[in-house]
C-alpha cells in the first residue's frame, strides 16, 4: 500500500531566474545570490531524484522573479489538479505558465476562477483532510472555492488560520507522513493539529518547519542540528539542503516543487 501523502512519483520544479533579486520578501535581509541558489536547487532537484522519482524541470521564467515557488501555483492531487489565484497580484501570471503542463500530466485539471485568492503554500494535504490556511494570501473566497471543487472528489476541506506574520500555513508545518506533522510550537498552540501526532521544530529553529516528506527522505533546509536530530531519532532520513537564498524570500523547502 502507498502512501499518496508523501509518497510521489513526480515533481514539478523551475530554475530560478536571474530576476529573483526582485523577489518578494516581508523584510529585506539581503538580496538572494543567483549562483547560490542555483547551486542548492540542483541540490535540491538531485535528492528528489535520487528517491526514484522522475522530476520534470522547467526552465527560468525571467518575467516572474517568484517563479522557482513553483508550489504556489497549483494543488496537485491523486484525483486531479486544481491551478491557484494567488494572493501576490506579481504572481499571478505564474499560473497561466504552469498550466499546460499540468494539463499534459492530469485527465482532471480544474481551476480557482476567483474572486477569491488562494496559494499552494498555505495548503497541507493530510492522511485524512486538506488543511488550508486562510492568510494574507489565502482569503475566504479562495477556500470555499477550493472547498467545492475537492469535495467533488471526495476530499473533506478544514479552514485554519496562518498566524499573522507568517507567509503561508506550511511556512510554520509540513506533512512527514499521513498522520505527523513538524510544527512551529506557535502554530500548533492555534489547535488546528488536534489528533495528530506533531513533532515541534527546537526553540528557535521555527524556520526548518518548512521541510518536506518525499518518499524515503525528508528534505530540511540546512542549519537547524536540533530540529534535524530530532527527526532523525524519530526514524526519519533526513537531507539537509542549504536554504541560504530562498529564505531571503520567505521560501522553503515545500515552495520549489509540485509533488504528485
Ligand atoms: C512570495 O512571497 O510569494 C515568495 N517570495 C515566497 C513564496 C514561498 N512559497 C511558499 O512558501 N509556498
Amino acid at each position: 500500500m502507498t502512501d499518496p501523502t508523501y509518497e510521489f512519483t513526480r515533481a514539478v520544479t523551475r530554475r530560478p531566474a536571474a530576476s529573483i533579486v526582485n523577489g518578494l520578501r516581508a523584510e529585506d535581509i539581503g538580496t538572494p545570490d543567483l549562483a547560490r541558489m542555483e547551486d542548492a536547487h540542483a541540490h535540491y532537484v538531485a535528492t528528489l531524484k535520487q528517491t526514484g522519482a522522475e522530476v520534470i524541470e522547467l526552465p527560468a521564467l525571467e518575467a516572474f522573479p517568484d517563479s522557482v515557488f513553483v508550489e504556489d501555483t497549483a494543488l496537485c492531487l491523486p484525483k486531479g489538479a486544481v491551478l491557484m489565484r494567488p494572493g501576490a497580484p506579481s504572481r499571478m501570471g505564474e499560473v497561466a505558465v504552469m498550466a499546460p503542463t499540468l494539463d499534459a500530466l492530469y485527465d482532471e485539471l480544474r481551476r480557482i476562477e476567483g474572486p477569491g485568492h488562494i496559494e499552494g503554500g498555505d495548503i497541507l494535504v493530510t492522511g485524512r483532510e486538506i488543511l488550508v490556511g486562510r492568510s494574507d494570501r489565502t482569503d475566504a473566497e479562495g477556500v470555499a472555492e477550493l472547498t467545492r471543487i475537492v469535495s467533488d472528489w471526495g476530499y473533506s476541506l478544514r479552514e485554519v488560520f496562518t498566524p499573522p506574520g507568517v507567509l503561508h500555513f506550511k511556512t510554520d508545518c509540513s506533512l512527514l507522513d499521513g498522520e505527523t506533522i513538524l510544527s512551529t510550537k506557535r502554530l500548533d498552540a492555534s489547535g488546528c493539529f488536534e489528533g495528530y501526532r506533531v513533532l515541534h521544530t527546537a526553540e528557535g529553529e521555527e524556520a526548518a518547519a518548512n521541510s518536506i516528506r518525499f518518499n524515503q527522505f525528508v528534505l530540511c533546509p540546512a542549519g537547524f542540528p536540533r530540529t534535524a536530530e530530532m527527526l532523525t531519532n524519530h526514524g526519519f532520513e533526513v537531507v539537509e539542503i542549504n536554504n541560504s537564498e530562498c529564505a531571503k524570500l520567505d521560501g522553503g523547502m515545500s515552495c520549489l516543487s509540485l509533488r504528485f
